[in-house]
């Protein structure tokens, strides 16, 4: 990495922060206005290159750009709704309130597998609460972090520096997380990653953002409309190759529905269409890299190894022998195997039955991960009870739907090993904004807090 070129981008960064920080908001929500109406129009082009680099399919790549989109339009709405509270003061003619302000410059790493999306969520909110942004994608995704910034060169004006793209890997990640003019790091990533980087963040008392990995987990219960679920498990489970940091890995089924449950999997796994992402007939495309094939046959070899039957899994040859196409793998354990306790980035499912939903959701809580979780169920006391405390231990739980494919409008993370973050919908701008507790006294005395005596005699 060239030092100086670093510093000098940082440099850039922070001189337009400082100028952009103080537009209005609303004035800032503009410039996002039009980013998202430029995205519109370049949205076949943009998910063309998500299509090229991530490898995922077409319509998949079409909606990873209107989660761009959509994260411009709620960015929007928020430019006029950064409040801050006011509380009752204790004291006479005093006023207590909340200001946000600015960070200043945002570092952001992002994945392979939502190279404009994740970008999107963290920009938007950064961009309206008045911070530049030094964007690292991944190595894999180059092409797409050019293609977004070219979209806000367009639009932006003089503010174009408010996005700046670091190329690169490790290096570059760990020198944004040295840098002490960062103010705020926010990153995407396998737990690992976030395990090595956040030290370095902490070490140095930087703000963090962690969007780590996931092992979710969905629960069926004898009630579960069967129809609506293999389709959930099936999208969560293999779709963008099960490379979803909310990809659904293990599933528990009811034992009064597990034959017909699994049987039914079976069938809709084996008709899943995978081929070239940019074929319209394609459901599954190629895994990102021959590091990714092989981790995930490490995990199968060790399956295989204990004697576990494992349907799929296979790789097979499409086209380009360089490409990594595999045969999604359904997993029937009859106890709870090692390797469902870390996440492979593959579509591996894990199937187990259980016999009662306390005993489904304790394993499904039972790993070191908490980003997404489901149940399958048309029964309220089942889904209640999963949803309440003493349910699922997740940062995303949801009903009836599978565990990927949130909508940007809530907050998006999760607990444990993921990392604690929130980012895109509800108030995760706050991520984004230093909060300033002020309070005005506009009387004539001096009242102390706690009634405190402090008498000049
Ligand atoms: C990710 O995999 O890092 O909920 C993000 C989803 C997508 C975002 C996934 N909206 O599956």
């Amino acid at each position: 990495m060239d030092k100086n070129k670093y510093s000098e981008l940082v440099t850039k960064s922070k001189a337009i922060s400082n100028k952009w920080r103080s537009l209005p908001a609303p004035q800032r929500g503009e410039y996002i206005r039009l980013f998202g109406e430029e995205l519109r129009t370049k949205k076949e082009a943009l998910a063309s290159t998500i299509t090229k680099e991530a490898r995922k399919i077409k319509t998949e790549s079409l909606g990873e750009v209107q989660e761009a989109i959509d994260m411009c339009d709620f960015a929007v709405g928020l430019s006029r709704q950064l409040y801050g509270l006011t509380m009752p003061s204790e004291r006479p003619n005093h006023r207590l309130q909340e200001l946000w302000h600015p960070l200043g410059v945002v570092g952001c790493i992002t994945a392979f597998n939502f190279p404009m999306a994740v970008f999107a969520w963290n920009f938007c909110l950064a961009a309206v609460c008045g911070n530049s942004i030094i964007w690292k994608p991944s190595p894999h995704s180059n092409g797409c972090a050019i293609g977004m910034k070219e979209v806000w060169d367009k639009v932006s004006g003089e503010f174009a520096d408010l996005v700046l793209v670091l190329e690169g890997g490790n290096e570059e990640a760990v020198a944004l997380c040295e840098d002490k003019r960062i103010d705020l790091i926010s990153a995407t990533g396998s737990t690992q990653m976030g395990k090595e980087l956040a030290p370095i963040v902490s070490a140095r008392l930087g703000k963090l953002l962690l969007e780590l990995g996931g092992n979710n987990a969905a629960i069926v219960c004898p009630s579960a409309d069967l129809d609506l679920t293999i389709k959930g498990i099936a999208f969560s489970a293999c779709g963008t190759t099960g490379q979803r940091c909310t990809s659904l890995r293990r599933l528990f089924v009811h034992e009064d529905i597990y034959e017909d449950c699994t049987k039914r999997l079976q069938k809709c796994f084996d008709e899943l269409v995978i081929g070239c992402p940019t074929k319209e007939s394609s459901q599954i495309g190629p895994l990102i890299s021959e590091a990714s094939f092989n981790s995930m046959q490490d995990t199968i070899n060790s399956l295989k190894d204990k004697g576990i039957n494992i349907s799929g899994g296979d790789r097979i040859e499409i086209e380009d022998p360089n490409e990594f196409y595999v045969k999604p793998a359904l997993v029937l354990v009859n106890q709870i195997e090692e390797e469902m306790l870390s996440e492979t980035f593959a579509p591996i499912l894990y199937v187990k039955s259980y016999k009662n939903i306390e005993e489904a959701i304790q394993m499904q809580n039972d790993v070191s991960q908490g980003l997404s979780s489901s149940i399958f169920t048309n029964d309220m006391r089942e889904s209640e009870l999963f949803l309440s405390e003493a349910g699922s231990d997740c940062g995303i739980a949801n009903v009836n739907i599978g565990t990927s494919g949130a909508e940007i409008g809530g907050a998006f993370g999760g607990e444990k090993d993921t990392g604690g973050g929130r980012e895109s919908g509800s108030d995760a701008w706050k991520n984004y904004m230093r909060r300033m507790t002020v309070t005005v006294n506009y009387g004539e005395d001096l009242p102390l807090a706690q009634g405190v005596e402090f008498d000049e005699n």
